[in-house]
């Protein structure tokens, strides 16, 4: 006997940090989501698992119209098996507003209490529990009431565990809690990269079935686990995602020919491609390393951007540049270390949508603060994502400049 668990399918959102790349075709970023959820549902039915287990964030909010619950109940209808579902800090009860009456195969646990699904004829049991709201700050472990004897006993809990990572802590919990706890397994969901955190009992984070921006790196997929003589026998991963996001760095020391980075350049796209296995790729490409092109980069740096998009249309692969980041230095300059730490960090900080919704209120009000000089213009201020990943080269010259003159005696 086999299941399928899976998480975060954070239905219909979009990609994000795309603003910039209308050369992407819609074909390849339109219904990510949809089209990894229809690869999952696709697995499912060819490895005829029993049933399926989806453990939070299903939804990545409130519905905007009902073809996104339409779309669930019909990838629920060809599924054809039981499907039981816990609501996490995305889609919890209070969330989401609409409701469609699902086919009887999907069962959504209580937000009350830990609810049950069984089945005799596979001695299973799986406990959940939903959450009732989007803040939920409590330790639900401690309400499981248990495994059942004669039962392959499943927990399944919407939890940042002991470590959220980048994500935020929600119904936080002790791994030698959910161990000692009896459980066979715990189908867990909420960190959007897989991670086993205990074998025998199992502790699984599945991760999310698609990369949706540049930290969602590599294969995404669902944990297919065999169950033989009520023991669990394998927990493989399988990816179900259709367009993969990569980040390569590509050493540059020593290339100082144009033609030697665009060779560097198109073996690190080679490398990532034959890694994605057919799949589009979304990358964000790093350049490192001690180079005496350094200050042409700086110079121009749109024609090394058009040099790196240039490698990936030789690539023999639908690759596509999402971003080049110039860390390389020029030759007898100083160390990197934790300037290009930094210079990482921030080239990342427009990456997470709290912080650019964050900055660009900083500008509404800076915009609203100025005073306005009769007969000139008022200051450009960026409004959109796509301004502010504009200003992001000449924000960190300054910075770098501003740490330079900082470390001169
Ligand atoms: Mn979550």
């Amino acid at each position: 006997m086999k299941f399928l668990h899976t998480a975060d399918i954070h239905l219909d959102s979009p990609l994000a940090g795309l603003a910039r790349h209308d050369a992407i075709a819609p074909h390849v970023t339109a219904h990510c989501t949809r089209r990894a959820f229809v690869n999952l549902i696709d697995l499912a039915i060819t490895e005829d698992v029993a049933f399926v287990l989806i453990a939070g964030d299903l939804y990545d909010g409130d519905w905007r119209d009902f073809s996104t619950g339409l779309f669930f109940a019909e990838q629920m209808r060809r599924l054809a098996r039981p499907c039981i579902v816990v609501r996490g800090n995305h889609d919890a009860a209070s969330v989401i507003s609409r409701e469609l009456t699902l086919p009887p195969n999907v069962q959504v646990m209580s937000t009350r209490k830990v609810d049950r699904w069984v089945s005799d004829d596979l001695a299973v049991v799986v406990h959940g529990r939903s959450f009732p709201d989007r803040h939920v700050t409590e330790d639900l472990s401690g309400s499981y009431p248990g495994p059942e004897p004669g039962r392959l006993s499943i927990a399944m809990l919407h939890s940042s565990a002991e470590d959220p990572g980048e994500h935020e802590v929600y119904a936080p919990c002790r791994v030698a809690a959910l161990r000692a706890a009896g459980y066979d397994y715990w189908a867990l969901g909420h960190i959007h990269e897989r991670r086993v955190l205990h074998e025998q009992p199992h502790i699984v984070f599945p991760g999310n079935i698609q990369g949706r921006h540049a930290r969602e790196t590599g294969a995404k997929g669902a944990t297919l686990v065999e169950v033989a003589d009520g023991r669990i026998v394998a927990v493989t991963h399988r990816a179900t995602d259709v367009l993969r996001w990569d980040r390569i760095e590509v050493d540059l020391d020593g290339a100082d020919a144009i033609t030697d980075v665009a060779a560097r350049v198109a073996l690190a796209f080679d490398q990532s491609a034959a890694a994605a296995e057919g799949r589009p790729l979304l990358v964000r490409v790093t350049l490192q390393g001690v180079t005496a092109l350094h200050p042409a980069f700086v110079a121009d740096p749109a024609a090394i951007e058009a040099e790196c998009r240039n490698a990936a249309l030789g690539a023999g692969a639908e690759i596509f540049v999402e971003r080049v980041i110039d860390l390389t230095r020029a030759p007898g300059a100083a160390g990197a270390g934790p300037a290009a730490d930094l210079a990482r960090a921030f080239a990342d900080g427009l990456d997470d949508p709290a912080t650019v919704e964050r900055l660009l209120a900083e500008f509404r009000r800076l915009r609203q603060e100025l005073p306005h000089v009769p007969g000139r213009a008022p200051p450009t201020l960026p409004q959109t994502l796509a301004e502010l990943q504009a200003l992001v080269p000449d924000a960190w010259d300054l910075a770098a400049q501003a740490l330079k003159d900082d470390a001169a005696p």
